[in-house]
């Protein structure tokens, strides 16, 4: 059965709207290469529009804006979004996989985050309601103070398309928590599921304006969003080098910018390890959603005295990781998001290739998948730190295998990497763990396990992987700024 996809406009204060330039984008399903329908693509000019929206819904009538609304108020059509993506679970889930490639079983778990992260947001909008005024004590009688807490404004968000819906909600949800009005700006590979969102927010009501969701390419309608002067922050998922370029057009405005980029994680494996459980959190960490995670452990360092068994066992259970069409039961390994990918991928393993490196499993098209752009899960070892398959960041089921005889050594070799997003190590001596997650310049530290993300927890890197947190209570404080306020109490003259 031939499958489509609900023909959208763009989304602007509340309604849909064709975009200026009357452009679209055809939506390619990854696992046969077929156009399943097209996006609108917004310009310069939809974004302005959308801006103004956003400015408006902010500041519209006394009492009746977003800004202004409690917390309670926002909370509850926050959780009014949830309920329908609940509702529509199985829907979105199928959308998101025919659109990036996810198995379907992958998306419909992406969908229960996505409704969660909602919800915890909405909590943390209702608990803001009494937080938003703090008192000061200062050290003189005659003066008083408290702090606000107030929402930073107007905010771009700019996403990518690996957790499609899941991403924007990470930024979504805090900035609406917190009285932000906000343009979300979804990957040009995959938008399909954040334009239902707009759906979404139609059916529940959300106020015209307070989210606008405008489809299009990165420099057509996300770089005149994140360069835009009535614009006050801009939050980004994506590569470091778009990340910079964002950056560049934030600084023109001297506006605030919080960037989650990419990563190049290593995963340490000790030689006390119960080695089926050490495996499967190695494959988990490389090629759960193909690769195609900023935090994916892509780089495995494991101990010499156990690397031989180790790997045997990790290319045995590898190859069989099942790879198929993402809706089919079953489906482990779906196709990588786009043609570019595809090949972008496949070039990096030859260029390792032909480094040296030898290709222990994998390295190209399944044999029995003739259309999609289906890389299998690939394993490489005999690599020099220097090549570029060990510092690149390769967003595909690839993983790269050196050893290491000290826990010293190990560390030297998971920090030697311009990245510090993620990391994980696997060992029974938990007094090990506590020492190596101290020495592992990255944001995130799994011990024993690799990738399970909760919203409850912050999530961010450090040095080329970004900077600023989202998620966790202080994710709401993205969107929030403090002003202080300081009275004069006294009679006395100054
Ligand atoms: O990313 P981009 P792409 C990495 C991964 C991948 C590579 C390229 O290594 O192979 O990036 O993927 C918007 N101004 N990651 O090209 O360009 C764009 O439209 C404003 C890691 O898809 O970073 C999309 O909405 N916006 C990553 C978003 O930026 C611009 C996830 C991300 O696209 C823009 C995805 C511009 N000039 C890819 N140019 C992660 N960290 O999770 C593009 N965009």
């Amino acid at each position: 059965m031939a499958i489509s996809i609900p023909c959208r406009q763009l989304f602007i204060d509340g309604e849909w709207r064709e975009p200026a330039l009357k452009k679209r984008l055809p939506v390619i399903n990854p696992a046969t290469e077929a156009t399943i329908g097209d996006i609108p693509a917004a310009t310069a000019e939809d974004v302005e529009l959308a801006v103004d929206a956003a400015r408006r819904a902010l500041t519209r009538n006394k009492g009746k804006d977003w800004a202004t609304a409690s917390g309670a108020v926002r909370a509850k059509y926050m959780r009014a979004i949830a309920a329908k993506i609940t509702e529509r679970k199985s829907e979105f889930a199928k959308l998101e996989s025919i659109d990036c490639g996810k198995p379907l079983e992958e998306a419909a778990w992406d969908m229960d985050d996505v409704s969660g992260c909602f919800e915890y947001f909405a909590d943390l909008a209702e608990a803001l309601d009494a937080k938003q005024k703090a008192p000061v004590s200062l050290p003189m009688d005659n003066f008083k103070c408290y702090i606000l807490k107030e929402p930073i404004g107007v905010v771009g968000l700019i996403t990518p398309w690996n957790y499609p819906l899941l991403m924007a909600i990470w930024k979504v949800a805090p900035a609406l928590a917190a009285g932000c009005t906000a343009i979300l700006k979804p990957s040009e590979l995959a938008s399909v599921t954040c334009l239902e969102l707009a759906e979404v927010c139609r059916e529940v009501g959300l106020p015209p304006g307070v989210l606008n969701i405008l489809t299009g390419l990165g420099p057509e309608a996300g770089a005149p969003l994140a360069s835009h002067p009535n614009v006050d922050k801009i939050a980004f998922t994506g590569s470091t080098i778009t990340g910079s370029k964002i950056m560049t057009a934030a600084a023109q405005m001297v506006k605030p910018v919080t960037l989650e980029l990419g990563g190049k994680s290593p995963i340490i494996v000790f030689d006390d390890v119960d080695l089926d459980k050490a495996v499967e959190w190695t494959m988990f960490g490389c090629f759960w959603t193909n690769g195609q995670i900023c935090s994916a452990t892509s780089r495995l360092i494991v101990h010499e005295s156990i690397a031989a068994e180790f790997l045997d066992k990790l290319v045995q259970w590898t190859k069989n990781i099942k790879i198929s069409d993402p809706l089919e039961e079953g489906c482990k390994l779906g196709p990588v998001v786009s043609e570019g990918q595809y090949e972008k991928i496949l070039k990096v393993i030859s260029t390792a290739k032909s480094e040296g490196a030898t290709i222990a499993c994998g390295g190209a098209r399944p044999e029995h998948l003739k259309k999609g752009f289906y890389i299998e899960p690939t394993i490489i070892t005999d690599i020099n730190t220097s090549m570029q398959i060990w510092r690149e960041e390769v967003f595909g089921p690839v993983l790269c295998v050196k050893t290491f005889a000290t826990e010293d050594e190990a560390i030297e070799l998971a920090n030697d990497t311009h990245y510090g997003l993620g990391g994980a190590v696997i060992s029974q001596d938990l007094e090990r763990c506590d020492r190596v997650s101290k020495a592992l310049q990255a944001g995130i530290v799994w011990i024993n396990c690799s990738q399970p993300c909760f919203c409850q927890a912050p999530w961010g890197g450090n040095k080329r992987s970004g900077f600023g947190r989202e998620l966790g209570e202080g994710g709401i404080d993205n969107y929030l700024s403090v002003k202080q306020v300081t009275q004069y109490v006294s009679n006395e003259q100054w």
